[in-house]
Order: C-alpha cells, then sequence, then structure tokens
C-alpha cells in the first residue's frame, strides 16, 4: 500500500479496507457504463468533486405484515458507521452477470448477492425475480464522520415484499428492525433532533418517495419509471 493509502484507512478495519478494491461500475449522467473503478476510487472526494459518478441500488425489503427492514451500519464501514438506512444499499461489480442492462437484472443480481453479505438472507429467500425495480435516483453525499469519503451514485431503487430469516454479518451490520409507517416517521423526528443518525440518501428516499410505494406494495407495476433519473 502506498502512503497516500496509508493514510486513506489509517484506523479503519482490515476486512472493509480489503473491500475498498471491488470494481464498481462507473457511469455517465445517464447511468450509462464507461468502466471499472475501485470501490476506493468512486468514494474518495476528491475524486467525485471532479465529477466521478458510480451504479449503486437500494433494497427496501417489506414483510408481510408490511413493515420495512431497517439495518444500523456496523461500526467498521468506512462510510457512515452508526448509522441507521433501508434495508441493504451497495453496488453492482463490473462482472458479465451484474452488468446485464435488462430490466435492471445486474443490480437485481447484485441486490441477492448483498442481501445474503450483510444481512445472511439465503438465495432461495429472495430470488432475482422477486425485486422489484422503481426507478433511479441520482445523489451526492459526503461521509459526515470522515469528509474525505463520500457517496455519488446512480441509485438503482429495488423493493422486495417477503419474508425472511435474517443472520445479520457483524462487520457489515451491527442492529436491525422491522418498522411501521409510524415507526420510521417517529425514527426521521429523532434524527431531526439528532439523537440517531440516518443516512443522507435514505432520509432523502423516506422524505420524498417511500410513502407511495409502501401504500402500493401490491400493485406496484404502474409506479415503475425504469427510465426516469430522478437528479438531486
Ligand atoms: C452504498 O452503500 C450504496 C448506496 C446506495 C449508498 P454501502 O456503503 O453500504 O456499500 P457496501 O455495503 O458495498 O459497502
Ligand atoms: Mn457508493
Amino acid at each position: 500500500m502506498s502512503e497516500q493509502e496509508c493514510t486513506a484507512f489509517k484506523g479503519h478495519d482490515e476486512v472493509q479496507i480489503q473491500l475498498m478494491q471491488e470494481e464498481c461500475i462507473v457511469v455517465d449522467n445517464d447511468d450509462k457504463p464507461l468502466r471499472p473503478g475501485s470501490k476506493k476510487e468512486c468514494h474518495l472526494m476528491e475524486n467525485i468533486s471532479k465529477g466521478l459518478l458510480h451504479r449503486a441500488f437500494s433494497i427496501f425489503l417489506f414483510n408481510s405484515e408490511n413493515k420495512l427492514l431497517l439495518q444500523q451500519r456496523a461500526m467498521e464501514k468506512i462510510t457512515f458507521p452508526g448509522y441507521w438506512t433501508n434495508t441493504v444499499c451497495s453496488h453492482p461489480l463490473w462482472l458479465p452477470n451484474e452488468l446485464i442492462e435488462e430490466n435492471a437484472l445486474g443490480v437485481r443480481v447484485a441486490a441477492q448477492r448483498k442481501l445474503n453479505h450483510e444481512l445472511g438472507v439465503a438465495f432461495e429467500e429472495a430470488k432475482v425475480d422477486q425485486f422489484k425495480f422503481m426507478t433511479k435516483i441520482h445523489y451526492l453525499s459526503p461521509s459526515v464522520e470522515d469528509p474525505q469519503w463520500g457517496e455519488h451514485e446512480i441509485d438503482h431503487i429495488l423493493i422486495i415484499k417477503t419474508n425472511v430469516n435474517v443472520h445479520a454479518v457483524p462487520n457489515e451490520v451491527m442492529d436491525h428492525k422491522y418498522v411501521s409507517k409510524e415507526e420510521l416517521k417517529e425514527m426521521i423526528k429523532q434524527s431531526d433532533e439528532n439523537q440517531i443518525k440516518l443516512t443522507p440518501w435514505f432520509k432523502l428516499i423516506a422524505l420524498n418517495h417511500l410513502d407511495k410505494w409502501w401504500d402500493n406494495l401490491e400493485n406496484l407495476d404502474p409506479l415503475v419509471e425504469p427510465s426516469t433519473i430522478i437528479h438531486r
């Protein structure tokens, strides 16, 4: 590791440093893949300030009682440690099966992989075809704890309604819970009062988009906007 890399990763968790070598998908403003870019390159604010953008996804998993599964990010995470967020957020990688464009199949393949990697959900419990790709949201946000890191993504929103067995992986997730709409409202209030932390992308989605999907979990098709990119 170079001296510059040692500085960027100072004090961080070894497993999470290794994961910074993953090859994310660098995209243009229309979400067209341009080239692979390491997770590290994609999340350093010095590159983001020059316009570097990558592809991501956010999973919203609801159980049969229509409660939403949230996770609290592990303290080992380099970006947004200890923050509460939607079920899983991550990136499809520059791999043939995660680059498939048709109906965001590559992103859904990655979603299944990460639901298993972070929350220990078995592949059979969340099949690729069960994820519904809703729309894309483009946003930029520096990490408050360590402002040299941040996010600048075209985030694919994926909804899945199913009951799963969660076996959270401690290096990724320190806590998880299912919430009703009212319970989430209360959490948003607590985050406004600085009692808990919510990730900026989750708060943005929860405040602007989530209700219309949550109210229509049995009939999401009319709300699907695959070619829209909401710019924030
Ligand atoms: C990044 O999430 C993705 C979004 C939508 C912000 P992350 O930092 O949890 O990614 P990973 O789990 O791959 O580290
Ligand atoms: Mn990212």
